[in-house]
């Protein structure tokens, strides 16, 4: 054989070589790093096969060329081998895959910090820097850019467009609604590859990305109608909070579970149980965030509008038009501002809180932060409240003013001299430290309690607490479970994602208020209780207090929660017994729940506040 074929073969055999090693890294990684619900052997067969035909793709792009070049073979093998670790990495907390938005955003919420510490592993090189191996075997090969066949590469090229197109069949044939559903990316994933994915991914989010330049007031009409018909009557409730301040917290990664839970007999959140006791307080409130985290609570609460599946609506679409909680106040002569003891750029919260209509931001630049009262993120709790009192004190009244508490954040870290409750003892340290930051929150939430009355602010004021998102996603249920004594499946997961909601109305009595509700409905429950009207508005929440609410909580995958049910990975349940039940409850439930998400994903994709009258 002349050099000259055996160098065509070589590079024919490189190319083989990482299409069959691509694909086997990636089925370890959906085995061993991800956790697909898979029905049958079928669908684990399919696991194994289903990245096969977009990779055989995506690596051509070295091979299907004029000159096949092997250099750049193996850089896509590298991008996609460094893709998927980006997928590990943000699966291990989040349970979730990458999107666009998400790689785009790194940059608003601080790139590498202790966080992604607590995430790496000791084989996690070996997912990436195969490729140095692979570097070393086209040199010492001689492998460089070479003609091959035309025909063997049109028939290659064929035949991998043949391989995805079956797979996307299957997959089709397998999961009919898949396109439809395609904000739930883990049927997305395990049907069509990570790959394949992440191709459709991009061009979704170009797609919706010039959606709005071509949007109108006509799709607007539909979507009034539709949230109009949800209003309700305001309740007995209606304007008992008149004219006074608005305070609301968001209790950083706080589920509603820790109110419920002590260590060696001492409570993790003492000031907030007895602070619940003389309040409202609403023990079926769920946290119905996606990518966005705290940016997404907010941008809820702000708006009464869904986050957006993939991504920060406070990062992605910021220019749009709103009509949001502060405009409404400040339109009632409110002076609107929010605290936080971060970087001002973080979530992009400087450029949206201007779009939301916010007079004032204290971010980290107006505190007092040095390396003994901070600790992860930024500025510790206590201090972010005691230094927060002589800016409240300053503020023309009426006032709103949103405190986001920022040390009970994952990974959970706090000084030996901040740590007021002994730890229990998993298996997990996130979560037993969970504990300790919870705790401390709470004794945070207690001195601010103090200062306020001590500043005479307390009795005018209206407060507002609320969980913003989980703390302790899936991926430590096990542990968690163990601790609860208890096995956490999907029907205890989703009652993980209740968060506390908390209102204190000083001279009020206590009132536990059953109702079953999200972050979506806070715009108009508070805006109901001080008695403000918006003079525009397109809310797709209803007021808590409301009777005639209907008892329905979406979430942004598509689950929901009604007052007897559960729907989440693809399955209804019973919520009393926790059991599954005929799926035909649930069905009936599954046309609202995709208008309600595909109505507000419309507003913000078309920006279609700004047709509003
Ligand atoms: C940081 C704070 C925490 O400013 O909002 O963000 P999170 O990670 O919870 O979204
Ligand atoms: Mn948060």
């Amino acid at each position: 054989m002349d050099v000259e074929r055996r160098k065509e073969k070589d590079l024919w055999r490189f190319y083989f070589l990482l299409i069959a090693l691509l694909s086997l890294k990636t089925y370890l990684v959906y085995r061993f790093e991800f956790t697909f619900s898979l029905n049958g052997i079928g669908e684990e067969l399919f696991l194994m096969i289903n990245s096969i035909g977009s990779i055989a793709l995506l690596l051509g792009i070295g091979l299907f060329r004029k000159q096949s070049k092997p250099g750049l073979m193996l850089a896509v093998y590298f991008v996609l081998s460094a893709l998927l670790y980006c997928n590990i990495l943000y699966y291990r907390f989040y349970i979730d895959f990458v999107t666009v938005p998400v790689l785009f955003q790194f940059g608003n919420v601080g790139g590498l910090g202790q966080s992604t510490v607590e995430l790496l592993n000791l084989y996690d090189p070996f997912i990436v820097f195969d490729s140095i191996v692979l570097f070393w075997l086209l040199k010492r090969k001689g492998l460089h850019k070479l003609a091959l066949s035309k025909k063997l590469k049109k028939r290659t090229a064929i035949s991998s467009v043949a391989v995805l197109l079956c797979t996307a069949a299957l997959a089709l044939i397998m999961h009919p609604l898949l396109f439809e559903k395609s904000y739930d990316r883990e049927l997305f994933v395990k049907s069509l590859g990570a790959y394949t994915y992440h191709v459709y991914d991009i061009g979704f989010n170009s797609f919706t990305s010039i959606n709005s330049a071509f949007a109108d007031d006509t799709e607007l009409s539909e979507i009034e109608k539709y949230v109009k018909d949800k209003e309700v009557e305001p309740s007995s409730y209606e304007g008992i909070a008149n004219g006074k301040n608005l305070i609301l917290i968001s209790l950083e990664s706080t589920q509603a579970f820790m109110l419920n839970e002590s260590v060696d007999g001492e409570e993790a959140t003492p000031f907030l149980n007895k602070l619940k006791e003389d309040s409202f307080f609403f023990p079926n409130f769920y946290h119905q965030t996606a990518q966005g985290k705290t940016s997404d609570a907010e941008f809820m609460i702000d708006s009464s509008l869904y986050p957006l599946s993939g991504g920060s609506v406070f990062v992605r679409k910021p220019q749009n038009e709103f009509l949001s909680l502060p405009e409404a106040l400040n339109n009632e002569g409110y002076t609107t501002t929010s605290f936080h003891g971060n970087d001002r750029e973080f979530w992009n919260r400087s450029e949206m809180y201007e779009t939301l209509g916010y007079d004032r931001f204290y971010s980290k630049k107006d505190f007092n932060v040095s390396d003994e009262n901070s600790i992860n993120y930024g500025l510790k709790d206590i201090p972010f409240f005691k230094q927060s009192i002589p800016y409240l004190k300053e503020l023309e009244q009426p006032y709103s003013a949103k405190f986001l508490t920022l040390t009970n954040h994952f990974p959970y870290l706090l000084e030996e001299e901040d740590t007021m409750i002994s730890l229990p003892e998993t298996e997990e340290e996130v979560v037993n430290r969970y504990f300790a930051t919870v705790r401390y929150e709470d004794e945070s939430i207690k001195t601010f309690f103090e200062e306020m009355k001590a500043a005479g602010l307390y009795e005018d004021s209206i407060f507002v607490l609320y969980g913003d998102h989980y703390g302790l996603s899936e991926t430590y249920d096990k542990a968690l479970g163990e601790y609860l004594g208890k096995e956490i499946g999907p029907v205890e997961h989703v009652d993980l994602q209740k968060v506390p909601l908390i209102i204190h109305i000083p001279g009020e009595d206590g009132e536990v208020i059953n109702t079953v509700g999200g972050q979506v409905d806070l715009k108009p429950t508070i805006l109901e209780l001080l008695g403000v009207e918006e003079s525009k508005s397109l809310n797709f929440g209803t007021s808590l207090f409301s009777e005639k609410r209907k008892d329905l909580v979406i979430f942004r995958d598509g689950s929901f929660i009604t007052k007897n049910l559960i729907y989440t990975k693809n399955t209804c349940y019973n919520k009393e017994s926790t059991s599954k039940t005929n799926r035909n409850k649930c069905a009936r439930y599954f046309g609202d729940v995709q208008d309600e998400l595909d109505y507000s994903d419309q507003v913000i994709y078309g920006d279609l506040l700004r047709f509003i009258q």
